[in-house]
């Protein structure tokens, strides 16, 4: 999990622990990695049923990649900063496409997860979710391991998909089924909801591709802190590189913090700055840019610049001592 700074208590990966949840149907399924199974299907050479141990069999990979979800489908403008940054250990789909050997008609693969029920005033509904062949060939993880342990009951056990670069929604969780189409599924959750219009465009796509953020971790929002020099650090991310990171205290103009690069893994990136923080109350922002030039809203969309508050005290003792 490592600290990335001695003085700060934020991690680089975030303990399974305190990962979000989100589940859109239910009851959930509880599997069983010995009965499970997974069917390829539809415009392939060879349908397959893989069960956990063909999945053990193939080639194993492993990344660390942000895990954020896009928020509440029906309020897509809404910033939820439901965010963490994991390290996954599974197979490519790839791997497994190889097996079954698409059709040259295929263009889109779906992925299906074994939870069903009911939501938005629709019942009878299975998890599904789609994405381009070839982009999901080249991206999507199949993934078994979160943070070197199997995955939990919760988080999509024995497998799931992990689409690294896109929201949690494209993560399809307790995969059952993959079918290789000609189309997109006509679906609640593929083209009725978990779509958008892009900023300056006029239609709606589908939820895919991060967009650029960032998050405020150190301070603590609403925490005191000691007037004076202050570390504030937290962590960006979008779907290329975080190229700079600015911070703004108060009405004082947009600071550059320091960044790490992204490495070839989309992980988080790290950035801090040390500020000298007057005696009273502030509001601390922060405001990424990445490598296509996207730069966070001031406000109005859910990657909308973050806020922090805190108060900064003349009289704090320093930490340890009475
Ligand atoms: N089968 C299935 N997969 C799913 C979902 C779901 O409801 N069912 N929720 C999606 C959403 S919206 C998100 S943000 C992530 C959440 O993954 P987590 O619960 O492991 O954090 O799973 C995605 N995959
Ligand atoms: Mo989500």
């Amino acid at each position: 999990m490592f600290r990335t700074d001695p003085e700060t208590p934020d991690l680089f990966i975030t303990p399974v622990d305190e990962v979000f949840i989100r589940n859109h149907l239910g009851p959930l399924p509880r599997l069983d990695r010995a009965t499970w199974s997974l069917t390829v299907e539809g415009l392939v050479e060879r349908p397959l049923r893989l069960d956990f141990p063909d999945i053990q069999g193939l080639p194993q990979t492993r990344l660390t990649a942000v895990h954020e979800c896009f928020g509440n489908p029906l309020r897509p403008d809404v910033p939820t900063r439901a965010v963490t940054n994991l390290e996954w250990a599974g197979v490519p789909l790839a791997a497994v496409l190889e097996l079954a050997g698409p059709r040259p008609e295929a263009r889109h693969v779906w992925l299906e997860g074994a939870d069903t029920g009911d939501f938005a005033g629709e019942s009878g509904l299975s998890y599904l979710k789609d994405l381009p062949l070839d982009q999901a060939s080249a991206e999507v993880v199949l993934a078994h391991t979160m943070n070197g342990e199997p995955l939990r009951p919760d988080h999509g056990y024995p497998l799931r998909a992990v689409a690294p670069l896109m929201f949690g929604t494209n993560s399809v969780k307790w995969l059952s089924r993959i079918v290789l189409a000609a189309d997109r599924p006509d679906h609640l959750f593929t083209t009725r909801l978990y779509t958008r219009v892009p900023p300056g465009g006029r239609e709606a796509v589908p939820v895919r591709e991060k967009d650029v953020s960032s998050k405020l971790l150190t301070p603590g929002d609403g925490s005191s802190v000691p007037a004076g020099s202050c570390a504030l650090a937290g962590y960006a991310w979008s779907s290329t590189e975080v190229t700079s990171v600015e911070i703004a205290v108060d009405d004082a103009d947009w600071q550059p913090a320091a960044l790490d690069r992204r490495g070839p893994d989309p992980a988080w990136q790290r950035f801090r700055l040390r500020y000298d923080l007057a005696p009273g109350p502030h509001r601390i922002r922060c405001r990424a840019t990445d490598s296509a030039g996207r730069v966070q809203p001031l406000t109005g969309d859910r990657n909308a610049v973050h806020e922090i508050r805190v108060v900064a005290g003349a009289g704090s003792p320093p930490a340890g001592r009475a």
